[in-house]
Formats: C-alpha cells, sequence, structure tokens
C-alpha cells in the first residue's frame, strides 16, 4: 500500500503510548498498547480503495472490536456518535456503526504487527467506507452527542473538487 501523511503522525512509544477514551462515558479509559493485546483477536479482509483513485485488493487486518474498548467505557444513554482522533486528524462514526462487529481497531496488517508507516499502533478499519475512515494512529476516542464533521472528511472533499 501506498504511505501517507507520515509527517503528521503522533509519536508511538510502546512503553509510554495511551488509547484514551473519554467524554460521554461512565469510565474514562487509559489502555496501553499491552492491554489492547490482551483484549479478543478478530480479523478482517477487505478491499481498501482511495477517494484519489487506487485500490489495493484483499488487505488482510486483525485487531480489536471497537465495540470491545467502547463497551469497557460504558457510554452514557445521551452518547451517539465516537469520534476518532490521531493528532489533528480525526474522523466520526455514529455509535451504531462503530459498534458494528466489522468496525475494528486494527493492530495488524497482512499478519504481521502494523508497521508505524501504516497507522501503527491502532488504525481504524471500517469496511466499504472511503478511506479517511481508515484513520491511522488512533489514540484519542472521544464519545459524544453531537456529530463533528472530520478533517478526513474535509481534506477528501477538497480532494474531489479538485478532480472535477
Ligand atoms: N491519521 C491519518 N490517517 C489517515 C490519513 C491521514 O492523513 N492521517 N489519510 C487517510 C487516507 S486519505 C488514506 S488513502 C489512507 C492511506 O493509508 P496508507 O498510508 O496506509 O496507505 O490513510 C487514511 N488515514
Ligand atoms: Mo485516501
Amino acid at each position: 500500500m501506498p504511505i501517507f501523511s507520515v509527517k503528521d503522525a503522533p509519536h508511538f512509544d510502546h512503553e509510554h503510548w495511551r488509547l484514551i477514551v473519554h467524554g460521554l462515558v461512565k469510565k474514562p479509559l487509559r489502555l496501553s498498547y499491552d492491554e489492547i493485546l490482551k483484549l479478543p483477536k478478530v480479523h478482517l479482509t477487505d478491499d481498501f480503495t482511495c477517494v484519489d483513485g487506487w485500490k489495493v485488493k484483499d488487505v488482510e487486518w486483525a485487531g480489536v472490536r471497537i465495540k470491545t474498548i467502547i463497551d469497557l467505557a460504558e457510554p452514557t444513554p445521551s452518547a451517539r456518535y465516537a469520534v476518532f482522533k490521531a493528532g489533528g486528524f480525526t474522523t466520526t462514526l455514529a455509535l451504531t456503526e462503530a459498534n458494528r462487529d466489522k468496525a475494528i481497531l486494527a493492530h495488524e496488517h497482512t499478519g504481521q504487527p502494523l508497521t508505524f508507516e501504516h497507522g501503527a499502533p491502532l488504525r481504524l478499519i471500517f469496511p466499504s467506507q472511503d478511506c479517511f475512515y481508515s484513520v491511522k494512529w488512533v489514540n484519542v476516542i472521544e464519545l459524544r452527542a453531537k456529530y463533528l464533521k472530520g478533517t478526513g472528511e474535509n481534506i477528501a472533499i477538497t480532494r474531489t473538487k479538485l478532480k472535477t
């Protein structure tokens, strides 16, 4: 796969890195990489399509269901959206979508630990969505009541406009 945006990637150091889950939750979380690796692992194969026009067929991912992590944080009844953040890059999913069986935070790519270039430690994988939903280097999940337009979406819209 081609490599995008490494310059903006938040730093990853195995020992000190944490995934923060906060916002409308009863139990805010700060999960270490090792804690994430201990959660049930699921596998998923999907074609990866970039809105810029390239495609890689049958990309293999493995990781943790987003639902597994969000359930640990116990969302409050008013939580309806999950915002996935990596540095300045954000993408929002409705909680009903984020909770699907096939929505995962991948830590393996083609049977190997995910490389930093491709989003280590965690990358959002949500089949059949535009490429900008595949947020690399996710380190914050914020649960909200209202939709927040992601920067990923803006980038995709700008690119599409440039092409037409
Ligand atoms: N954090 C972050 N994630 C990102 C992006 C980005 O700019 N920043 N670009 C997205 C886009 S548009 C694409 S096509 C893929 C590229 O993934 P790759 O570099 O692993 O091929 O990452 C997606 N995830
Ligand atoms: Mo993309």
